[in-house]
């Protein structure tokens, strides 16, 4: 197929300005009855043929302006044209009408209408609408909707976007429900579900006094699992009022949870749909990363609703524009609802863990990609996350006065439009007077800068003090497509440190703005510099350091983000062998015993970098990832430092012990994380599997799964009896399986292979429910040791998988082989293997366009 590609883009030739749709369902032949009016498009095109999309359809009638003496009508696999005929020119604005037949039951891609245990949902970011009736499937066709749903009294919860209307009863046991959404919306925002559901409901008054009424609806037996998610989502409301000044808009709120999900969430015009593990919580069925999740994508579907809905994107490869932003919102919101140092560090691990590693491989693309083949291949780190982290540094750039008056900016001016990348940056460039044109750079170049350090310092005379000079030069690395990359403008905050630990000089904010820049200062001492402190820009910052100087900033910085990366820094340098596990721990030490630190950050000191890190940081340094060598080195590294701080850690252990009921708040809940941190680390030794044995019993899912873990890890004979006891408790919860299947399939044993796939054949494993198929074998391929399995059996494994899934969920399979991205990391026999596991993927006749675009990318 050949590529879209954004140099291309053109207006369309005809744009929707309102749509009725009647839908009668059933689960093989719904009919879908639609009512369009067509009004001339902006473009050069205008006017000219009507490109409608269409796909998997069955049209049954057609007609314009209610005659079906057509244009020129011509349907093939992918829509409709119908173009104006001699006979029949097609006027300046016309009603188009078509019914078509669909079947939600043979769809198992999840695009489009489908079923998911008995639930009919839609999924239409970013084409599924074209797989519902014809339509310019495109963001930048924006219109009001009028939804009127049929269906067996049965189904008794009917719902769609936008206000409530008429329901009643229709002939035959059924009934009906209508609906109108009246903000223009893109096609990718419709939604509708029906299903027999209960309501977890509430309600919300608006800062202007307007009152909505919320609901979450789940399956019968799950509205006790809802109370966290409602909460979550009415801090969230407040929140948007008071920090970005944005008021809901309709009288109300629906959120759905389904079961079968290619993603998170979706955030459609007043009616949420989440995966089910993205709602439902219970002390007993969630862990604190559960809840903690929770509440962000509750917060991020929520602010969609201005960023995204209100203001949505022009086209498909503005993405970032509503996702970037969004993230950075959700994000902004979790760190007032939680410690912030504590969340930005574990936005910076996911940011390395999943962007770097993008950036740094075969799939790596700008933050807005140029072209694509299939868009939903596109949902990335680097649209997302890395999207997020240009608009926390143009917070930055331009201060967090100017960012609010940009943003309002924004929604003052762009409210009901499909807007670009440059819409934004004119807002920030108008509200800040600055010419941020440099700064666009970010959103077209892709890889990660790379920002040396070199230092000088002259003293004035002996004790006199001096000048020191600070050279940061930045270099990014080619990509695919783009071998030479330009200087990004880069913010480095940064504090100079006395040898006491005193800021020498008020910290501030240093812009890289070109290949090399040089700063001096002169100082009463020579100061140890922290850089790129609170990670202020997504670069790699490379300066040689001392140990000493890592435990120096690791017991003084002031700035929390910098004091973990130098314990991290320094973990690193342990588990790759180059420097003493005593000597960390002594560092280590005076920090996590230090009961005025947050628990929470403390557990993250004291969370060694995972082997996928290590492997990472040893192919940086341009050696190859051996996964049996980092996986040794690992493990010892873990013994010694447990060794050299058991008494520390039983005592914190006692310590953390969170007296009463379980509460999922961030403090519990970081007391816990410091528990199970210490209970990780003490598994190592004998002492510690009889603890992790024993917390095994806990009642709450935030003890009771990393004891689990613990005692995985622990390589105890006890292992076994408490995963089986596990199961037993909890065979009839498919989510809470799913923690339990995947905690076999991460887990470091010489079986981990042979217990995945008897778990995989087993004749009951539902794969076909993504969640499932997530918690096996996406989770197995994240393995850093068995997947990676010198035969190449793991690599095997997955492609067999792959292929499997591929015809029935394009979507979810592709972005699962996005596992096989990091080959080039490792070893030249493995390399050989894995391209020969992609090569005979992408030789399987029928490939999706999904799997073929990843497969080919990576082989590249
Ligand atoms: N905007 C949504 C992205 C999305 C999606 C969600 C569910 C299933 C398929 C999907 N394709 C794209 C989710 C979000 O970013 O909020
Ligand atoms: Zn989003």
């Amino acid at each position: 197929p050949t590529p879209i590609r954004l140099a291309d883009y053109a207006p369309p030739a005809w744009v929707a300005e309102h749509v009725d749709l009647t839908f009668d369902l059933a689960p093989r032949g719904a009919r879908v009855r639609a009512r369009i009016r067509f009004v001339k498009g902006p473009g050069e095109a205008a006017g000219g043929p009507l490109r409608l999309d269409g796909q998997k359809l069955r049209l049954l009638s057609a007609a314009v302006d209610g005659t079906d003496a057509l244009p020129s009508i011509t349907v093939d696999e992918e829509g409709l044209t119908l173009a104006p005929a001699d006979n029949a020119p097609l006027p300046d604005a016309f009603t188009w009408e078509a019914e078509v037949e669909i079947d939600p039951e043979a769809n198992t891609e999840l695009e489009g209408l489908y079923l998911s245990n008995g639930v009919y949902c839609t999924q239409c970011e970013a084409e599924g609408f074209r797989k519902i009736t014809y339509f310019p499937d495109r963001p930048d066709v924006m219109a009001t909707y009028a939804v009127r749903i049929e269906a067996p009294t049965s189904i008794p919860v009917l719902l769609s976007n936008g206000e409530p209307g008429a329901t009643g009863p229709l002939p035959g046991d059924r009934h009906f429900a209508e609906w109108t959404d009246p903000w223009p919306k893109p096609s990718y925002l419709f939604a509708l579900v029906a299903g027999e559901l209960v309501a977890h409901t509430d309600a919300f008054t608006t800062a202007s006094g307007r009152p909505v009424a919320l609901a979450i609806h789940v399956r019968p037996g799950d509205e006790d699992r809802c109370a966290y998610a409602m909460d979550a989502l009415k801090r969230s409301m407040r929140w948007d009022e008071t920090e970005y000044g944005r008021e809901y808009d309709l009288s109300v709120f629906n959120i759905v949870a389904v079961d079968d999900f290619n993603m998170g969430a979706m955030e459609n015009k007043g009616l949420n749909v989440f995966n089910s593990k993205y709602v439902l919580a219970s002390p007993e069925t969630a862990t604190d990363r559960d809840y903690e999740l929770i509440e962000g994508i509750i917060a991020h579907e929520y602010f969609h609703n201005w960023t995204g809905n209100r203001i949505t994107c022009r086209d498909w490869f503005q993405l970032c524009l509503k996702e970037g932003l969004t993230v950075f919102r959700d994000q902004q919101f979790s760190a007032d609802m939680r410690s912030e140092a504590v969340q930005r560090i574990d936005q910076v691990k996911m940011l390395r863990a999943r962007q770097f590693r993008e950036d740094a491989g075969p799939l790596a693309h700008p933050v807005r990609p140029e072209e694509f083949i299939e868009i939903n291949n596109f949902y990335t780190a680097t649209v997302y996350e890395k999207g997020a982290e240009l608009i926390r540094m143009l917070r930055l750039i331009v201060g967090a006065e100017t960012y609010r008056a940009a943003l309002d900016l924004y929604f003052d001016r762009h409210d009901g439009q499909a807007c670009t990348i440059e819409d934004w940056i004119a807002v920030f460039e108008d509200a800040s007077g600055r010419d941020l044109t440099r700064f666009r750079l970010w959103y077209a170049q892709a890889g990660t800068p790379r920002v040396t350090v070199s230092e000088g310092w002259v003293e004035d005379a002996p004790g006199q003090g001096g000048r020191y000079t600070l050279t940061l030069r930045q270099e990014t690395p080619s990509t695919p497509g783009q071998p030479l990359k330009k200087p990004v403008p880069i913010p480095v905050a940064f504090g100079l440190l006395g040898a006491d630990g005193r800021e020498l000089i008020e910290p501030g904010v240093l812009e890289l703005d070109d290949t090399e820049r040089c700063w001096s200062f002169e100082l009463p001492e020579r100061p140890v510099p922290s850089l790129l402190r609170g990670f202020s820009a997504p670069v790699i910052l490379e300066r040689r350091s001392s140990e000493a100087e890592r435990a120096f900033l690791l017991a003084h910085d002031r700035d929390p983000f910098n004091r973990w990366e130098a314990a991290r820094a320094l973990a690193l340098e342990v588990m790759m062998g180059a420097a003493s596990a005593d000597a960390f721990a002594e560092a280590l030490l005076p920090a996590i015993t230090d009961a005025s630190l947050d628990p929470a950050f403390r557990a993250l000191l004291l969370t060694l970098p995972g082997e996928d890190e290590i492997a990472r940081e040893t192919w940086s340094r341009g050696r190859p990832a051996d996964p049996d060598a980092i996986h040794a080195a690992a493990k010892a590294a873990r013994k010694a430092l447990a060794e050299a701080l058991e008494p520390e850690l039983r005592g914190l252990y006692e310590a953390m012990e969170t007296p009463g009921p379980y509460t999922p708040e961030a403090g519990d809940a970081g007391r816990r994380a410091l528990r199970a941190a210490a209970l990780g680390l003490l598994a190592r030794l004998p002492v510690g599997a009889g603890m992790a044995e024993a917390q095994c019993g806990a009642a709450n899912m935030s003890d009771r799964l990393p004891a689990l873990a613990a005692l995985l890890a622990s390589g105890s004979p006890a292992a076994d009896a408490a995963l089986d006891a596990f199961a037993a408790d909890w065979r009839h919860d498919p989510l809470v399986m799913d923690k339990w299947r995947m905690l076999q399939a991460t887990a470091s044993r010489p079986d981990t292979l042979a217990r995945v796939k008897a778990l995989s054949e087993a004749p009951d494993f539902p794969w076909k429910t993504p969640n499932r198929f997530r918690s096996l074998v996406a989770a197995f391929a994240q393995n850093p040791c068995a997947f990676h399995q010198a035969d190449g059996s793991g690599y095997r494994f997955l492609a067999d998988w792959l292929i499997r899934l591929d015809p029935v969920n394009p979507q979810t399979a592709a972005r699962v082989a996005g596992a096989f991205e990091t080959w080039r990391r490792y070893d030249a026999k493995r390399q050989k293997l894995i391209r020969a596991e992609l090569s005979r993927i992408a030789a399987t006749e029928g490939l999706s366009r999904d799997m073929a675009e990843i497969v080919s990318r990576m082989l590249d």
